[in-house]
């Protein structure tokens, strides 16, 4: 028997239903499939490429683990999004950004500032921290001042906002690039560079650590840090911001503030009942 023409519509609409059904079944690891919302690299694990040597905001302890701010922050958040499974693994910083946006990592977090040079390569998420960059020196150097740097030989790490501010603001200081803090801070105790130019928290833990001064704060407000993604991964910005402002809003961003940062002053703008997804305030 041949087929009237209303069953050969229902045959057309079942074989299209069949289609799309298999469509979606096969269509792997985009961002709206239900068991990968956020287009992980792998479902339900967060891979997050960060630094071994910029304590307190990311580092590496006794054990080989990462630890920090930064990096219980992140793991907070996370866990809130439903996924407890977060690797990190330690980058050179100029690499962080690159590393993201090609895919190899779903994040990067290491008190990564939020620019609009940076947003042409990732998407952040909201700003979770505001402070200063400081220029870290030997007691004995003779260096206490911004002023102070002209025709000494100034340390910065590739690819920092530190290295971009030194540029346009310290023209008669000699820049030395490295890759990483470690390197610097070396050559700064071994005497073959004159200072160092890192972030007010890690400053302040080399300070300590092998004695050094602070020589000048300069307020780095307008670029609050944020987690960096790769750009268009909107359902995985709109989760980590939302995460974000529920772990300021109960008390846990303050209680890591202070657990990190003892002593620090801190932005109001982080604490429950602040404007946590505006704009810092800046000075
Ligand atoms: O812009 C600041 C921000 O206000 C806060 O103090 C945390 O650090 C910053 O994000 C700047 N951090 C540098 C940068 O984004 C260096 C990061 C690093 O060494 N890990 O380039």
């Amino acid at each position: 028997m041949s087929p009237t023409p209303r069953t050969s519509v229902l045959v057309a609409l079942l074989a299209l239903v069949a289609t799309l059904g298999l469509a979606a079944c096969g269509g792997g690891s985009t961002d709206s499939s239900a068991d990968n919302p956020y287009g992980l690299i792998k479902p339900g694990q967060l891979r997050v490429a960060t630094l071994g040597d910029a304590k307190p905001y990311t580092f590496t302890d006794a054990g080989g683990q990462f630890t920090g701010f930064d990096v219980e922050l992140f793991r907070d958040v996370a866990k809130r999004m439903g996924i407890t499974d977060v690797v990190y693994t330690g980058q050179d910083f100029s690499a962080l950004l690159p590393a993201v946006a090609n895919g190899q990592f779903d994040a990067g977090v290491a008190a990564i500032g939020i620019t609009e040079a940076r947003k042409k390569t990732v998407d952040f998420s909201a700003g979770y921290l505001a402070g200063y960059l400081t220029v870290i020196t030997k007691k004995d150097s003779g260096i206490t001042s911004a002023d102070g740097l002209a025709g000494k030989r100034l340390g910065v790490v590739q690819g920092t906002l530190q290295e971009a501010y030194a540029v346009k603001n310290f023209p008669k200081a000699d820049l030395v690039r490295f890759p990483d803090n470690n390197a610097a801070i070396s050559a700064l105790n071994r005497g073959s560079v004159d200072a160092h130019f890192l972030d007010y928290e890690a400053a302040k833990s080399y300070i300590a650590q092998f004695g050094l001064v602070s020589a000048a704060d300069i307020p780095s407000f307008d670029a609050p840090a944020g987690f960096a993604i790769k750009k268009g991964n909107s359902a995985l910005k709109a989760a980590l911001d939302k995460a974000l402002v529920a772990a300021m809003e109960d008390g846990t961003w303050k209680r890591l503030y202070e657990k990190w940062f003892p002593g620090s002053p801190m932005p109001k703008q982080y604490l429950p009942g602040g404007d946590h997804t505006g704009a810092p305030a800046a000075q």
